[in-house]
């Protein structure tokens, strides 16, 4: 038998961590102490409800009005979060119109286009992606890849806040089939290293495309030409601070290999297939947030809990990495572990009952100097003393509302309030400061990419609405 990490519940006791004696460089003057009570900002609550009014498109929310103006399926997730505390009947609609789009196989595509914008709007928008014209999908038009399963803990935090109108409206029992097949395919599927863990096929799936994690793999990937493609991207934001078109040509290889095999993981020869451990590990609570809808709908959730323990078993064996005291990808062709650490490498804390050697290396990793919890802003994406860090392109540096809420959530989970809280006031802090910025420098804390962000939006809302974690069931 193959070992098993005990998901555990564990208990939340303050845990007085400390940051490493400050060590910055000399020309980063350390940022003033954080803002006494974020809670002054009366107004942020009020403004980031207004953006999720304004970036809402009848039967879903744009992650931005400008660069990103479809559904987006972990956007969707994380915005359901905040949505639920305006209008959880809202909220319930974004997940459904979204799971409407759900391939035969499973999958939750990745991008749901709405057919009223313009098709030139987004680059690779319908006409690149060419969905209808495979095996099993959806009548309207989306992409071929997938995000990072974030839905069912959503699925189960929009029903809370209202279980009323949701039992009425039969949410979970018409979601909770969905959600399975979505984690089967995962599960399946994707276990394309046979050793139960999800990969990824494409950058885009992880939700952090230009991550640095994905660099090697994806050197081996030949570009298609810069003049064959041309992007949208950049008329909506700097190009310093998106990825570069080496990057994009990369990209639309893979994505074009993966559409001419028509989107068939058995028939497509990936030249890139990662098993990540930010995407493994919100399938480990995405997995006993089934067992608590299960639970609420009167099924099994003994299945539920199996799978996230089959899992979170193989995420700790094959993908956490003593030395650097975090989390790896690891390539699922070539069988190695890639050492680099990123964000994605210390959300797994969200994961309940890992071992405490590496609950602790983890959280060291976090307050010391490749992320500094304590005194950067919010969670920077990447190892800030890298040499290839940048504070400003993308998911090579820049600190993010969604992932350092994922971090939040891995903090209370074990037990580590103080840290949740300093990093709870770190990112209201930041967002007051204006925009609702998609993305941070974590030294300056100036917003970068789209202003009137969703998910900045959502997920500040939801700090401010609900403190509580609520990850893996809450
Ligand atoms: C970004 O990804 C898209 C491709 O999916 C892009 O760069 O065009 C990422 O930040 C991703 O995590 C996010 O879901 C998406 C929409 O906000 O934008």
């Amino acid at each position: 038998m193959e070992p098993r990490a005990e998901i555990l519940p564990t208990t939340h006791i303050a845990h007085p961590r400390t940051a490493p004696p400050p060590t910055l460089a000399p020309h980063r003057a350390p940022r003033p102490h954080p803002v006494p009570l974020v809670e002054t900002h009366a107004d942020l609550g009020h403004q980031a409800g207004q953006v999720l009014v304004d970036n809402w498109r009848d039967t879903h929310t744009v992650p931005s009005d400008t660069l990103y103006p479809h559904q987006w399926s972990w956007d969707s997730a994380f915005v359901a979060f905040g949505l639920r505390h305006i209008c959880p009947r809202r909220a319930q609609v974004e997940l459904e119109t979204l799971f409407d789009a759900q391939w035969a196989d499973g999958r939750v595509p990745h991008i749901v286009f709405d057919p009223r914008v313009d098709a030139d709007a987004y680059f690779p928008g319908p006409k690149f992606w060419q969905s209808s014209g495979a095996p099993g999908a959806p009548t309207v038009e989306t992409s071929g890849l997938i995000q990072p399963p974030v839905h069912a803990p959503a699925a189960w935090a929009v029903h809370r806040a209202d279980p009323e109108e949701s039992t009425r409206r039969g949410f979970l029992e018409r979601l909770y089939p969905r959600l399975a097949a979505w984690h089967r395919y995962l599960a399946t599927d994707r276990d394309l290293g046979g050793r139960g863990l999800a990969a990824i096929v494409h950058p885009w799936e992880s939700g952090m495309d230009n991550s640095p994690a994905w660099d090697l793999p994806l050197s081996r990937v030949e570009p298609l030409p810069g003049h064959s493609f041309v992007r949208r991207d950049l008329h909506h934001a700097a190009p310093a601070d998106r990825p570069t078109d080496a990057d994009y040509g990369r990209y639309l290889k893979l994505a074009t290999r993966y559409r001419d095999h028509g989107y068939r993981d058995a028939d497509t020869p990936h030249e890139f297939a990662v098993e990540d451990p930010c995407t493994n590990a919100l399938l480990v609570a995405a997995e006993l947030a089934m067992a608590r809808i299960a639970e609420e709908i009167g099924a099994d959730p003994t299945p539920h809990h199996d799978t996230a323990a089959r899992i979170a078993g193989a995420l700790v064996r094959l993908l956490f990495d003593p030395a650097m005291g975090a989390f790896v990808p690891r390539d699922a062709l070539t069988g190695e572990r890639i050492a680099s650490v990123t964000v994605g490498g210390v959300i797994p804390l969200i994961v309940p009952g890992l071992p405490e050697e590496i609950t602790e290396a983890v959280v060291d990793t976090l307050c010391g100097p490749w992320f500094r919890l304590t005194d950067a802003h919010m969670v920077p994406s990447y190892r800030l003393t890298a040499p290839d860090y940048s504070p400003r392109r993308y998911w090579r540096g820049p600190a993010w509302y969604n992932t350092a809420w994922l971090v939040r959530e891995g903090l209370l989970t074990h037990g580590y309030d103080n840290l949740a809280q300093a990093l709870r006031a770190s990112m209201l802090e930041t967002a007051a400061s204006g925009g609702f910025r998609e993305y941070v420098d974590p030294w300056n804390g100036r917003g970068r990419g789209s202003g009137r962000f969703s998910w900045t939006a959502s997920l500040v809302l939801d700090l401010l609405r609900d403190p509580s974690g609520k990850l893996a069931g809450g």
